[in-house]
């Protein structure tokens, strides 16, 4: 029997879904994922891309979907890598922005989830959470997860066992949850 879900979860990268999955089972929210290469617009903030991003789902998916558009903005480097996380990651990694950053190591990850169904519409919730740059690669997470330490935290996201309770990502899907069951959730089985 096919599973029944509220909404998909459109990405490439399974990391983010599990998360995802993990926060808004918690909501109550059932969320299948829609693995797929999302095409992205080179733009100056993230919700520009959460934009186009979502747009891009629903024509693939034809179902109420979410995307989610992060970055990682480092105050030192005037917000770098922000927009370009991914794409930076790839290029030089944890031990490439190690490198970048000397002394003054305030940063923090940003979120913005965008949901869009047969409206096209998209709506959008943005969050953030603050925090530093460690001084070494502590902890085995994905990302960038393993250097950024939260305020009032002495771990890494890639050493606390309580991340999904605190990042900028369950920020965001905190308050899409809260909208979208208020909207009522069975309209769309
Ligand atoms: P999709 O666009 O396909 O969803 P993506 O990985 O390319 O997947 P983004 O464009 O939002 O996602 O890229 C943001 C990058 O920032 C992501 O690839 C990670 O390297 C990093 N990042 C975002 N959230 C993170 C988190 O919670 N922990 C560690 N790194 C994170």
């Amino acid at each position: 029997m096919p599973q029944l879900y509220d909404i998909f979860f459109a990405s490439s990268n399974k990391y983010k879904y599990q998360e995802v999955k993990k926060i808004l089972d918690n909501f109550g929210i059932k969320v299948g994922f829609f693995k797929y290469d999302l095409t992205e617009i080179q733009a100056d903030t993230i919700k520009e891309i959460a934009v186009q991003k979502v747009i891009d789902a629903f024509n693939q998916c034809k179902k109420p979907v979410i995307v989610e558009d992060d970055g990682l903005f480092i105050t030192s480097l005037r917000g770098f890598p922000g927009p370009f996380s991914s794409y930076v990651y790839k290029k030089i990694g944890n031990k490439g922005i190690l490198k970048l950053v000397q002394t003054k190591r305030n940063a923090k990850f940003q979120s913005t989830i965008a949901f869009c169904d047969k409206k096209k519409k998209p709506i959008l919730f943005e969050a953030n959470v603050s925090g530093k740059i460690s001084k070494n690669l502590r902890g085995k997470g994905w990302g960038y997860d393993p250097i950024f330490v939260p305020s009032g935290k002495l771990k890494t996201f890639a050493e606390l066992s309580n991340k999904n309770e605190l990042s900028h990502r369950y920020r965001a899907l905190k308050k899409f949850a809260s909208w979208f069951l208020n909207k009522r959730v069975s309209t769309y089985r």
